[in-house]
């Protein structure tokens, strides 16, 4: 018995396994894209006999995992799937067919699977070969940990953060510095999450330590770099040099690339036009789910980039991170009430959240 459902009742129950599932999702955090995080458990007689979740795209699917990991023991069993089995050949066979065939008697799902090919049609599969399903068993929960996923199914585009600092007086903290480094534990577990992190060819080096996730065995994103012009070549030496582990690709809108730039051995896509319409449908094309804007005042040319966000829905979630320090409002120090957003009229945020993290203060929102 590797654990069973601390109060015993079957309705309370299923929340306990279902949270089990997005516990075993989690291990595979930031490694399944194009994919969404899935965790199963089969369970009988209010044991635990087989646990599972996917690893990665192009790999067998949680319910395959948890179904080899009980045997026979998952025939008559619940199966407990924090995703609706899907119920088509995509690189991998279908999961309601697996499951039908392990005999088990129940399956309890998270949420249905927001894909088309999905939708529903897994539940049904099971349904009609006479499995007891129930669906959306801590539905939010498991919606929280896809939400990539399920926005890109939704909408087509990769699911977009925007991130910056600020000192308490309103100015971009300059390449992050001693504030950022007390909130280094934040910025490891969130850069994990996500996919790609955009940022300026100008980044720094004490910078590049808070953009690679200290995390055990974690996921580092892809570092996509946007730049215009020769200041590429520059920097980029700098940005790879702290950690050979991070990919590091040059999104360009071809003015003045210089040929020093592909000597330094790093890829360089020259885009149609530096939009951020055009920078997602590239993240989309190598089936990255998710992209962390790392704003600051290197990034001030680009603005552009951030109206269209706001204009074309494509910004979902805002990270601020506000400084205990107070800074002078010099050139170096930008002062975030500059940028000019284009809205007509004020945006209300969603679903904040404010986190305390040693004297500073992170607010997380939706938008
Ligand atoms: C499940 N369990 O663990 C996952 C599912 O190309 P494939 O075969 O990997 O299929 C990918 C699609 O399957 C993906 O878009 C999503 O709809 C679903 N993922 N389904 O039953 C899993 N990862
Ligand atoms: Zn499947």
């Amino acid at each position: 018995v590797r654990c069973a459902a601390s109060d015993g009742e079957d309705g309370n129950g299923d929340e306990f396994y279902m949270r089990r599932c997005v516990e075993l999702a989690r291990k595979a955090v930031g490694c399944t894209s194009p994919n969404p995080m899935v965790g199963c458990v089969i369970v009988k007689d209010g044991k635990i006999v087989g646990e599972g979740f996917h690893p990665k795209a192009g790999q067998p699917h949680a319910e395959v995992f948890a179904l080899r990991d009980a045997g026979g023991l998952a025939e008559n069993a619940t199966a407990y799937v924090s995703l609706e089995p899907c119920n088509h050949y995509g690189r991998t066979p279908p999961c309601t067919e697996a499951l039908i065939k392990a005999k088990v008697k129940k399956v309890v799902v998270g949420m249905v699977d927001p894909n088309p090919k999905v939708d529903s049609k897994g539940v049904d599969r099971l349904r009609a070969a006479g499995v007891e399903v129930r669906v959306g068993i801590e539905e939010e929960l498991c919606k929280k940990l896809n939400e990539p996923f399920i926005h890109c199914m939704l909408t087509g585009k990769p699911f977009v953060c925007l991130r910056y600092s600020i000192s308490i007086n309103g100015h971009f903290s300059s390449g992050l510095g001693p504030g950022a480094a007390e909130v280094g534990g934040y910025y490891s577990k969130l850069l994990q999450e996500y996919d790609a992190v955009l940022l300026p060819s100008t980044s720094l080096t004490e910078k590049s330590l808070f953009l690679t996730s200290q995390e055990p065995g974690a996921n580092q994103p892809l570092r996509i770099v946007i730049a215009r012009g020769p200041d590429i070549a520059v920097d980029l030496p700098v940005l790879t040099a702290d950690d050979s582990k991070c990919k590091v690709i040059v999104l360009t809108d071809g003015a003045g690339v210089g040929s020093k730039s592909s000597a330094s051995g790093i890829e360089t896509v020259v885009l149609k036009k530096m939009s951020l319409d055009v920078i997602l449908d590239y993240c989309k094309s190598r089936g990255l789910l998710s992209l962390l804007i790392d704003w600051s005042e290197d990034l001030s040319e680009y603005e552009e980039l951030l109206r269209e966000g706001i204009k074309r829905n494509s910004l979902q979630k805002i990270i601020v991170e506000v400084l205990p320090i107070l800074t002078e409002g010099d050139e170096g120090n930008a002062s975030a009430a500059g940028v000019r957003l284009g809205m007509s009229n004020r945006i209300k945020l969603k679903e904040v959240k404010a986190v305390a993290c040693n004297g500073s203060v992170i607010l997380e929102s939706y938008i």
